[in-house]
């Protein structure tokens, strides 16, 4: 359901892929991209707004990380963003001490507040815990033998007193039920109403006196989109709601439901639904859901590597000196180090779109293997403080003591010595009043990629 969604998002990050640096006009563009994606796939006008708000001051105000493209950069503030959309809350349900637990089931005609009591039974008793299901929905006539049913499919308990019409004495009864049979979750099923009224809500507070709930699930039919939040909204002003359920997120929905949640309702998405079969329910994962959005989860983990692995002081201090046109041979090696740190170079190039379709990767793969990064790492270590610093000293007998020392071949010290000189070169070049270092470091990066030989 988030397909076009997720394409349009995709789209915009591919178009500031060849980007060098993030400009202003660059990030507007690309934000009136993600607004109009936003804005089709039915999110909430003002979550929009406030969204595209805060990844623009974001952008334009954030230092890009050296071993992110700025594209990446772009991903990453939007991934932030995003997770920012849903709360902080983890899907599934609270922790709670009290026994027993009381979920009520809240939501309008044919949300599937039913169904979903049913598979949450099941996703309990998979958690180790012991529900019991109770209807109270005496207005349409299959309604209780529908969860029956459902309660029969996946082996649940259902507190079913025959005759009695009364929603809560139901609710009572089976709370009770629930206590004397040890059982420590009591999941109760409401009747459905095409809007709300002042008799379903006299209902609903009758039931919820009487049961007293730890969870007030709202049942959402995510094919209704912002209608189904703005019930949520109501229900949650004049009931309380502690979580949304989505329902049918494997329909066509365009999503926008998803993402307005947290900011129209003000409460976290606890489940989604997925499906007809009593198994497709899902505790709401948001780091799941944004990486499905922007089909990424390959540069999202490139992004938490590089984040990691960046050592924000030796990054300061290498910024600085190639500003000052002062790129040693220590702060080479050192950007080789940080590159290893991001994990076998194999896995981290395989990351970068479009990279690991190339047919040429193998080939390139193989040219710049970690055994070669140790290689290179080795020469550098076998010079003297003094050559690293200054690498004009390193003459003739130098390469020959240095090759020695390393175990590697006077070739090979002469290659990384070239290729030091050229990077150095280029650093000056871009470096400078721009401050240009995340450039030059996208050069190595680059020129790594490129598989030249040192
Ligand atoms: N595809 C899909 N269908 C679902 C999902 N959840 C529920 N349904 C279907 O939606 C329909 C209505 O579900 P119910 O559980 O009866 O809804 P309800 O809210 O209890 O309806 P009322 O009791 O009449 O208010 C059923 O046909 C379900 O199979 C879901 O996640 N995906
Ligand atoms: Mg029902």
């Amino acid at each position: 359901m988030f397909d076009a969604l997720s394409d349009r998002l995709q789209g915009v990050f591919k178009s500031l892929r060849g980007e060098a640096r993030l400009t202003e006009a660059a990030v507007d563009a690309a934000l009136r991209e993600i607004r109009l994606a936003l804005l089709e796939a039915d999110v909430n006008f003002r979550v929009v707004k406030a969204f595209v708000e805060r990844v623009r001051a974001k952008a334009v105000g954030e230092e890009v990380l050296r071993s992110l493209t700025p594209a990446q950069h772009v991903v990453r503030i939007v991934r932030d963003e995003m997770l920012a959309l849903f709360g902080d809350a983890a899907g599934g349900l609270r922790a709670t001490a009290r026994t027993p637990r009381v979920v009520l089931m809240l939501g309008l005609q044919g949300s599937g507040k039913t169904t979903t009591s049913a598979k949450l039974a099941k996703w309990l008793t998979a958690q180790g815990r012991h529900p019991m299901l109770v209807s109270t929905d005496v207005r349409r006539p299959a309604a209780i033998e529908q969860l029956s049913v459902l309660a029969g499919q996946v082996g649940v308990r259902v507190h079913d007193p025959a005759g009695e019409m009364d929603p809560v004495a139901r609710a009572t009864g089976a709370l009770a039920a629930t206590k004397n049979l040890g059982f420590d979750t009591l999941i109760v099923d409401t009747a459905g109403r095409l809007h709300i009224d002042d008799e379903l809500m006299g209902e609903l507070a009758a039931i919820k006196a009487a049961v007293d709930p730890t969870d007030q699930l709202f049942v959402a039919d995510a094919m209704t989109g912002q209608d189904a939040i703005r019930s949520a909204g109501e229900f949650n002003h004049r009931a309380g709601v502690s979580g949304v359920v989505l329902t049918k997120l494997d329909g066509d929905a365009r999503g926008g439901a998803a993402l307005s949640v947290v900011g129209v309702v003000g409460v976290p998405i606890a489940f989604v639904g997925t499906g007809e079969r009593i198994q497709d329910l899902e505790p709401f994962q948001a780091d799941r859901l944004v990486s499905r959005l922007l089909g990424m989860g390959d540069v999202l983990s490139l992004i938490e590597r590089a984040e990691q692995a960046i050592d924000e002081e030796s990054r300061e201090r290498l910024e600085q000196k190639t500003r000052l046109d002062d790129f040693t041979l220590e702060d080479f090696r050192d950007q080789l180090r940080t590159i290893k740190k991001m994990g076998p170079l194999e896995q981290v190039l395989g990351m970068i779109p479009g990279f690991g379709g190339l047919k040429q990767l193998k080939e390139q793969r193989e040219q710049i293997d970690d055994r070669q990064l140790g290689r290179i790492e080795a020469i550098i270590c076998s010079m003297t403080a003094g050559e690293r610093r200054n690498h004009g000293l390193i003459n003739g007998s130098r390469r020959k003591r240095i090759a020695r020392g390393s175990g590697t071949s006077v070739e090979e010290v002469n290659r990384l010595l070239k290729q030091f000189v050229q990077m150095r070169k280029m650093l000056k070049m871009v470096g400078g009043a721009t401050g240009g270092g995340r450039k030059g470091r996208q050069r190595l990066m680059d020129m790594m990629k490129g598989g030249r030989n040192f």
